[in-house]
């Protein structure tokens, strides 16, 4: 067992009778009420989920394991040489809620190592699939066809399955995806866009610095990959991605089927698609109003309502639960600025120009409940920057960092038995019933 499984099974052991009392003594405590909006309106706000692997508050954005962003940059040991810790510190830390020690995150690196290794049949899929497939396509697929290979579902159909330790083998699923994920984006990053030309794992690297090497791209991007994956990896329970893979897994579905649901969900444009709908839209705005000239805020704030009069989204504004400007744009922001070239470029600077206009024509637009930026309005501009242009691979690069936080929820969700999940539906003649009720 490696020292991370160790460490994770004492706390979920210490875990698990916090979870036990509180359904026992305390199972019907009322912790909200459910309105006819949120019935209709997609469940907003209505607290049916648990999770401490991360919490979103409305005003202060998210925290990982109690963490704000600015935080948990500064706890996690850093990679060789940088000023952002590695993603093997941050998984460790997502699994535990502890910093770990240089030692016990290089053995996570060390055990990475060992699982990264992708079978050549998850390429030969790839591969088969029509070369204009959407990247997400090729990354729910990839995680399918490793299915055959779950030890969850081996542990399952072994006939020993046992609830206590079902965990064990979610973990081992878990970290399999969590270190194959970055290698696969690479094939399917390299096989659409870079003429095929593939690049060999470099096993000296840490999860981040081995991703920018697979693709080719230069030493400053590996502060990109580690940054970007950490900030994309979880955004409490409720999120399309995360809530897919929790549904999924919680029919007993092992984490292949459960994360490639998620990536499913991710690829929609309300959701992770909506990076690249940034730049799209970005790119239309200068294609269509600044031939020959300079961006004006006039001509952003015409492009705005020209967009919102056609009945479209603002992408990269608004969230479902935000009501301020999301810690991961400013995070990023806050990466552009400090980034000689990158503070100075073009983009940058009509992204923050969208920034200066935007939430006030969506507030006299009068709609959305939160006019600020969200994660997307900013990440594009980096990628764009070095030279990573395919917008259609964004949401890939979400779904590497994503599968941070799912693999980690999945695995305490079996630690701690939660059920099934199945919430009751209604009908429409019911809510008119009880609207006439009053
Ligand atoms: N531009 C224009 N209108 C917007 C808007 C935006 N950016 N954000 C919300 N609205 C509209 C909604 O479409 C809705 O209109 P309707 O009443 O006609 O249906 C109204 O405002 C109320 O919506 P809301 O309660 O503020 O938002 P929500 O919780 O229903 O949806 C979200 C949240 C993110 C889907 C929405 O803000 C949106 O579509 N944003 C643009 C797409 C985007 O950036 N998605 C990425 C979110 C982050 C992520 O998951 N990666």
């Amino acid at each position: 067992m490696s020292k991370l499984k160790e460490i994770l099974s004492k706390k979920i052991e210490d875990h698990r009778p916090r979870t036990t009392r509180l359904v026992k003594e305390f199972g019907k405590v009322k912790i909200d009420e459910v309105t006819i909006d949120q019935c209709i309106g997609g469940a907003r706000d209505i607290r049916s989920l648990v999770t401490d692997i991360s919490y979103l508050d409305p005003q202060e954005g998210i925290r990982f394991r109690g963490k704000t962003i600015p935080e948990t940059f500064a706890a996690l040991p850093k990679a060789n040489g940088s000023k952002y810790p590695t993603v093997e510190a941050f998984w460790f830390f997502l699994l535990t809620g502890d910093v770990p020690t240089q030692k016990q995150v290089d053995d996570v690196a060390a055990e990475w190592k060992t699982r990264q290794v992708v079978p050549t049949y998850v390429f030969d899929a790839i591969r088969a699939l029509p070369r204009d497939s959407h990247p997400m396509v090729m990354l729910s697929v990839a995680l399918l066809t490793l299915q055959k290979d779950s030890k969850f579902a081996a542990f399952y159909g072994s006939g020993k399955f046992n609830k206590m330790t079902a965990w064990e083998s979610v973990y081992e699923d878990a970290s399999d995806i969590v270190a194959r994920i970055p290698v696969i984006a690479a094939f399917i990053y390299n096989l659409k866009f870079r003429g095929d030309k593939q690049i060999a794992i470099d096993p000296k690297l840490d999860m981040g610095a081995n991703f920018a090497h697979m693709i080719g791209q230069k030493e400053e991007y590996k502060d990109v990959a580690r940054m970007y994956f950490i900030l994309h990896s979880d955004h409490e329970s409720g999120n399309v991605s995360a809530h897919a893979t929790h549904l999924v897994h919680s029919a007993l579905s092992d984490p292949y089927y459960a994360y490639s649901a998620g990536i499913n969900g991710l690829a929609g444009p309300l959701h992770g698609l909506a990076n690249q709908e940034v730049l799209d839209w970005t790119m239309q705005f200068q294609e269509k109003y600044c031939k020959g000239v300079e961006p004006t805020k006039e001509l952003v704030t015409k492009a705005l309502w020209d967009t919102l009069n056609a009945g479209q989204v603002i992408p990269g504004y608004g969230h479902a639960v935000l009501r301020k400007t999301d810690p991961r744009y400013m995070s990023q922001r806050e990466f552009c600025l400090n980034t000689p070239g990158l503070k100075d470029d073009p983009l940058f600077k009509l992204v923050s120009m969208i920034f200066e206009v935007a939430p006030g024509v969506l507030t006299e637009h009068g709609k959305t409940k939160n006019p600020w930026p969200n994660v997307d309005a900013q990440s594009g501009v980096i990628q764009w920057y070095y030279g990573l242009k395919e917008w259609d691979f964004y949401t890939v690069l979400f779904g590497v960092g994503r599968a941070l936080g799912c693999m980690a929820n999945i695995t305490w969700d079996r630690g701690l038995g939660y059920a099934i999940e199945r919430p009751k539906s209604v009908t429409t003649a019911m809510l008119e019933k009880w609207a006439a009720e009053g």
